[in-house]
């Protein structure tokens, strides 16, 4: 049986497949480290780990972190560093477990509206664990499992022992189990459709390698992703493999076209086209071009009988023979906003060359995203270019150095959610944990016993009582705001481990301080996609006032709970990083490579790296298909590339057509939904979410001490807004303040406000309150995406803006609860 917290590791990992299994069994050559010799268990000096962010040392002076430097080995360290050492001291930092004050006095349930309004008391750690244990055995003994969410969701530290959120699912799974997740807020739309169009999820897995898209691409377009930005981080430690490939590209001065509504550092960095249509309407767009490919007879049909099924219903639908629109460019200019002449030339320029569509995952992350990526690969499959040298599509360019040629390298494996439950949890015998669609957390908690549809099944929402969460920040990362607050009075108890003042720590009943990465000794693999080494990730400091492991909390509660044994094995930290390094070390021999044994690896302070072969530099996405499609048939019904699904069209959804359809969105820029402004959420440039947002960096961006907000100069001289000044953005869904920076690099209608800013309400008890810092998620839709997909719909959202009048409001944020810092 597998765990969903698994799953979503094991996703993000399964692009390798192809990869591993091509890999040539060569002898270990020169990558392989040469143990070097620094002496272990230096207090100060030099130590080697790494994050989110890259690989580096931590220069230790006097048990202090004190600077980091980037490893040699990263050809493109993060700018974001500074933040990332900041955040160990930083003044939101949580030293101490706390007790939500109401919640200790009168119980679980207890004014549950007081949630976020900060009065905590300051807790032995002994008495947080009684009490977290004693509520978890209270609502398991008189709910059942089922009443216990821990699908906690979340961008947490890499580390493959303390991945605090398996060690949750596996302290749960101990415990008799608990209610899941499945899928992320990253593709939620798109990774359960592809399976049905190319057989995988695909989303996630390598593309076409970058050497041989710089050797062979003649027009790259990167459609709605931005990988100068992106590309920083990475889900296990980055290698940052694409940014020399990026500079390849540019040297050689490949035509590269951006489609995005701002012009964004990667169009900047290439000196691209730009094309601005209106967000949200990129699938009229495709249609127009395909309806122009298809019309002047620029469609492979060799490649669409030969590799596809369903064109011919698909073409129909394309004419408009079957509901009278034809999906022509100026059909798709009336939509998108550009000029039907660029829709013809794009789709003239698309056939008439080496064409890579990278798209990345914005354009899924919005109402009905799924037809997204089902119409763009339809577009490259009319292009015929799929499996060719630097042709067809790619969908990880932008993420984590997605094209960075893999390694022969053993996967390290992890901690793992453990065995089964005990016997009697009859509900999880049946499927494994059950869990619901990862956004769909305010559905479950305000229809308890209700149904839903979800790909293609009927489910029931379970009654939650109680949520743990750790490693996430769902109060930044989950949209409408002020829906989901009112969701979450529901919970009688709110569980949270977390080393940052977030909103969701300030939101909870028991929040417990943990360890940041300098404060464990770990291992972990560098390169998502390379896979090029194994990182020791070694211990630089003791923990910061009264922080502890996930691991020894989680270790102290199932101790109350008469389950330590099945949680740690006998194992403490070294133990597991040793067994799991021993584990690589036997599947490297497997292809005939030798490893060093471990404690000349663990004492080396350098990353451990492997070769790379020059058939992973040639890897082509899907190139075995294209070569034989019989024998590298797809993992979908037909085995081919499905344009239309009969699978899908038996599921009868009103909202997931069984062929790549336009559909309004619920609100969007010349369409429906009474507010004019267009809000992109983008990803933080310097950050990761709301990971650094309480850090030094903040100073560096923020405009009036508020979150920044990109607006185009004619919406501003419409509205009386200046360069610099303070704008109150709403809707009916709720109004935050951000500081508005004027530029033309955004298009007219639509304003950019990065997900991740932290959540400050002006009155935590009132709903719709002001927030004052800037959280774009007070703004946004929260519906999912389709019945399909149930996918989150981060990028949907209309707004009005005006000028703050009033005095700033001084943010609390920044600036621990009382009583949080003594
Ligand atoms: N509007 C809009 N919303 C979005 C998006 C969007 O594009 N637009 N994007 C969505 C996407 S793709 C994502 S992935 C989500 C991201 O949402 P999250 O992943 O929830 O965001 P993070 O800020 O990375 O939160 C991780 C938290 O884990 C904590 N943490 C780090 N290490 C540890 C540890 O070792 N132990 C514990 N206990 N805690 C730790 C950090 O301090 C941080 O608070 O946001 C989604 N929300
Ligand atoms: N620095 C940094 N890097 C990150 C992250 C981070 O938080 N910070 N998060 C990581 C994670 S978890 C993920 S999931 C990925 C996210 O990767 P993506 O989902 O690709 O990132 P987004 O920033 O949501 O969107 C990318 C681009 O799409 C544009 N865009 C928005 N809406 C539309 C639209 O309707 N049409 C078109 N054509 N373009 C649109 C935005 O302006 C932006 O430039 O990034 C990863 N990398
Ligand atoms: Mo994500």
């Amino acid at each position: 049986m597998s765990n969903e917290t698994e799953n979503a590791d094991l996703s993000r990992r399964k692009f390798i497949k192809g990869a591993m299994a091509m890999g040539a069994l060569g002898s270990m050559g020169a990558g392989l480290l040469s143990a070097g010799a620094r002496a272990a268990g230096v207090p100060d000096g030099k130590i080697m780990t790494g994050s989110h962010w890259g690989a580096f040392h931590a220069n230790v002076k006097n048990g202090r972190v004190v600077g980091l430097e980037p490893w040699s080995g990263d050809p493109h360290p993060s700018h974001q560093l500074p933040g990332v050492m900041d955040v160990v001291y930083s003044p939101t930092r949580i030293r101490y477990p706390m007790v939500r004050r109401s919640w200790l006095e009168h119980g679980p349930g207890a004014d549950t509206a007081g949630r976020g309004a900060g009065d905590f008391v300051r807790v032995s750690w002994d008495k947080a664990l009684d009490l977290v244990a004693q509520e978890l055995k209270r609502v398991r003994d008189q709910h059942g499992p089922r009443a216990i969410f821990a699908g906690s969701y979340g961008w947490k530290s890499p580390g493959k022992l303390h991945n605090c959120q398996t060690l949750l699912a596996r302290a749960m799974m101990a415990n008799g189990g608990f209610v899941s997740r499945s899928g992320d807020y990253s593709t939620g739309a798109a990774q359960v459709i592809l399976p049905y169009v190319v057989g995988s999820i695909d989303v996630y897995e390598q593309p076409t390698a970058w050497p041989v898209v710089v050797e062979h691409t003649e027009l790259m377009v990167f459609w709605g992703a931005d990988p100068v930005v992106t590309n920083q981080i990475g889900w296990q430690v980055p290698d940052h493999g694409a940014y020399p490939a990026m500079e390849s590209l540019r040297k050689k001065g490949t035509k590269v076209i951006c489609i995005d509504p701002v012009r964004t550092e990667t169009c900047q960095f290439f000196g691209a086209e730009w094309l601005a249509p209106r967000p949200q309407t990129d699938v009229a767009l495709m249609l127009g071009i395909a309806h122009t490919l298809y019309a002047e007879n620029l469609h492979d049909k060799a490649f669409l009988a030969r590799y596809c099924t369903g064109f011919d219903r698909f073409v129909p639908y394309l004419t408009g023979k079957n509901d009278g629109v034809v999906k022509d460019a100026q059909w798709a200019s009336g939509i998108c906003g550009l000029p039907a002449q660029t829709i013809q030339d794009l789709a003239r320029r698309f056939a008439g060359h080496r064409t890579m569509l990278a798209a990345g995952w914005s354009i899924q992350r919005q109402h009905h995203g799924e037809q997204a990526h089902w119409m763009l690969v339809t577009l490259a499959a009319m292009l015929g270019q799929i499996g060719t040298p630097g042709g067809g599509y790619g969908f990880t360019y932008h993420y984590a150095n997605g094209g960075s040629p893999t390694a022969t390298s053993p996967v390290l494996p992890g901690i793992t959610a453990g065995a089964k439950p005990p016997a009697g949890a009859a509900w999880l015998d049946a499927g494994g944990s059950e869990s619901i669609p990862v956004s769909r957390i305010v559905e479950m908690l305000e229809n308890p016993g209700g149904s839903y549809d979800f790909n293609g099944k009927r489910e029931t929402w379970p009654d939650i009582k109680l949520a743990y969460w750790v490693g996430g920040n769902p109060f930044a990362h989950h949209q409408d705001r002020n829906r989901m607050r009112k969701a979450w009075r529901k919970l009688d108890t709110f569980i949270v481990h977390e080393l940052q003042w977030t909103a969701t720590a300030r939101h909870a009943d028991i929040i417990l301080p943990c360890t940041s990465t300098f404060e464990r000794n770990d291992i972990e693999g560098i390169g998502d996609y390379s896979m090029s080494h194994i990182l020791a990730m070694r211990k630089a400091i003791d923990p910061v006032f009264e922080a502890r492991n996930d691991y020894d909390i989680f270790t102290d509660i199932c101790q109350r709970m008469g389950t330590r044994e099945a949680f740690t094995e006998g194992r403490d930290e070294m133990a597991w990083i040793r067994s799991f390094y021993e584990a690589a070390r036997v599947q490297a021999r497997g292809k005939r490579m030798e490893m060093p044994v471990f404690d000349v690896f663990w004492n080396s302070h350098k990353p451990l790296g492997f070769p790379v072969s020059e058939e992973a530099k040639g890897y082509i996405r899907h190139k075995a298909f294209r070569d034989d499609p019989l024998l590298n048939a797809l993992g979908t019904a037909s085995g081919r590339i499905e344009i239309y699904s009969s699978t899908i069209e038996r599921m009868h959804y009103d909202d997931c057509p069984p062929h790549p359809t336009w559909m309004e969105p619920v609100e969007r820029l010349g369409g429906a939904g009474r507010y004019p402004l267009h809000i992109v959420s983008s990803h933080p440039r310097a950050r990761l979410h709301s990971q650094l947002c309480g850090t030094v960096l903040r100073k560096n961006y923020a405009i009036q001490e508020r979150e920044p907000c990109l607006m185009n100069p004619q919406d501003a001289q419409a509205r009386g807004i200046s360069n610099g000044d303070v704008i109150r953005v709403f809707n009916d869904r709720g109004q935050i303040l951000v500081g508005v920076r004027l530029t033309d690099d955004i298009r007219p209608g639509a304003i950019r406000i990065c997900e991740g800013g932290w959540y400050d309400p002006a009155d935590p008890r009132q709903p719709g309150s002001l927030c004052r810092y800037g959280d774009v998620n007070n703004l946004t839709v929260g519906i999912g995406t389709s019945k399909l997909a149930q996918g989150n719909c981060g990028h949907t959202g209309m707004a009005q803006a005006e000028k703050y009048k009033g005095a700033l409001p001084p943010l609390s944020v920044f600036t621990p609860p009382q009583g949080a810092a003594t």
